[in-house]
């Protein structure tokens, strides 16, 4: 297979992740690192062994060589390394959040159409295996049309020791975790017409929003329930797990803590185990998220190469990003926001 090479810009805390997979995945290399912190960058490029360093973004796309770049960094410069690579003709991969507001992620998007390149956003979370399980049964038919859904991530585990910077900004779960969540009710259960939220901060010590509750209508009639907290305290932490509960017509779908998925329809009842695979270089029990982190990049691999869309393509993640931003404006304002026309 042909071996694309790729730039990484922004060598902090989770791009370990995607250096690590980036070596697992087929038909792709990291031949060029980017960050503008001297210690990270040399950190990244000495475990890795990437010679090619930069502290410049502008400066590696102006030397080049490379055919795709994937820009790893905070929120703050995704529009402005998105408008550059796509000024540069270079396909990109963007982490999520996409950028601050919907009008960003829509411009960003624009440039990456007019330039002629691709551009994914690193929404990894529907690509974790009991995601994917949860959805090769719906696609099955294992329980018929659904009508009601339940995506939960409900947990206490101390995400501000690796991402302090998730504990300085005005708006915290739902722009950081819960998209993950609101990516996978679309995922799962379609489109979305209209939302209400309600939010709260119960930890004194963080800035945002710690506990978001959101109900959302999806354009096939169905109704689901997107809850997400880093407050809630249990006797077994289920971090970073998404449980899911689906009703349909036919039977029911439920997507428990340790990872177990049980169906019942008219056959009975199945249970299954659908634990991710612990990747040699990953731990628990992040090895969920970290097996995700390879399956996107090789999708991206494989789509880049086909010419084919991408599954959360810059475009798909407008429908996604328009559900925070409805969200924090919901719980703000105490109404219904209709999605559709955000779009
Ligand atoms: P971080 O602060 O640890 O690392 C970001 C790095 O980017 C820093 O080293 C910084 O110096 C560098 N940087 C910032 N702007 C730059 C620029 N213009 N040019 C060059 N370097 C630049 O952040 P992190 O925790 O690694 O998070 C990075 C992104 O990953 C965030 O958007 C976060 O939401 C996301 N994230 C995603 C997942 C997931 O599962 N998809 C998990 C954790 C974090
Ligand atoms: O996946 C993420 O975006 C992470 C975490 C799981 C900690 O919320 O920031």
């Amino acid at each position: 297979m042909t071996e694309l090479k790729g730039a990484l810009i922004g060598c902090g805390f989770f791009a370990i992740n995607q250096m690590h997979a980036w070596n697992d995945v087929e038909g792709a290399e990291i031949v060029v690192i980017c960050d503008r912190d001297p210690e990270r960058l040399d950190i990244v490029g000495d475990q890795f062994g990437i010679e090619r360093r930069y502290s410049d973004a502008e400066a590696m796309f102006a030397d080049g060589g490379f055919d795709f770049v994937d820009i790893a960094t905070t929120v703050q410069s995704h529009r402005a390394l998105v408008e550059m690579a796509a000024r540069n003709k270079v396909p990109a991969i963007c982490q999520k959040p996409f950028a601050k507001t919907l009008s960003d992620a829509k411009a960003m998007v624009a440039a990456c159409r007019n330039a002629g390149v691709a551009l994914m956003v690193h929404e990894n979370f529907r690509w974790q295996t009991p995601i994917q399980a949860v959805r090769t049964a719906l696609d099955a038919g294992a329980i018929g049309t659904p009508f009601w859904g339940r995506f939960s991530f409900r947990s206490g585990y101390d995400v501000f020791s690796g991402q302090p910077y998730l504990a300085e900004g005005e708006r915290f779960i739902i722009e950081d975790l819960g998209i993950h969540t609101l990516d996978i009710a679309r995922y799962i259960l379609g489109d979305v017409s209209s939302l209400t939220a309600r939010t709260r901060r119960v930890n004194p010590k963080i800035k945002g929003e710690d506990v978001a509750t959101i109900l959302l209508d999806h354009e096939n009639g169905a109704t689901s329930v997107v809850d997400v907290s880093y407050a809630t305290k249990l006797s077994k932490e289920p971090f970073p797990e998404t449980l899911i509960e689906l009703d349909g017509a036919e039977g029911t779908i439920r997507l428990s803590q340790g990872y177990g998925l049980e169906i019942t329809n008219a056959k009975g009842t199945t249970r299954t185990d659908v634990s991710p695979k612990l990747l040699s270089w990953a731990s628990r029990p992040w090895h969920n998220i970290q097996e995700s982190v390879y399956a996107i990049q090789q999708h991206w691999v494989d789509q880049l190469k086909r010419g084919a869309e991408h599954s959360t393509s810059g475009a798909d993640n407008l429908k996604t990003f328009a559900l925070v931003e409805a969200a924090y404006d919901s719980a703000s304002r105490g109404q219904t926001i209709d999605v559709g026309a955000m779009l």
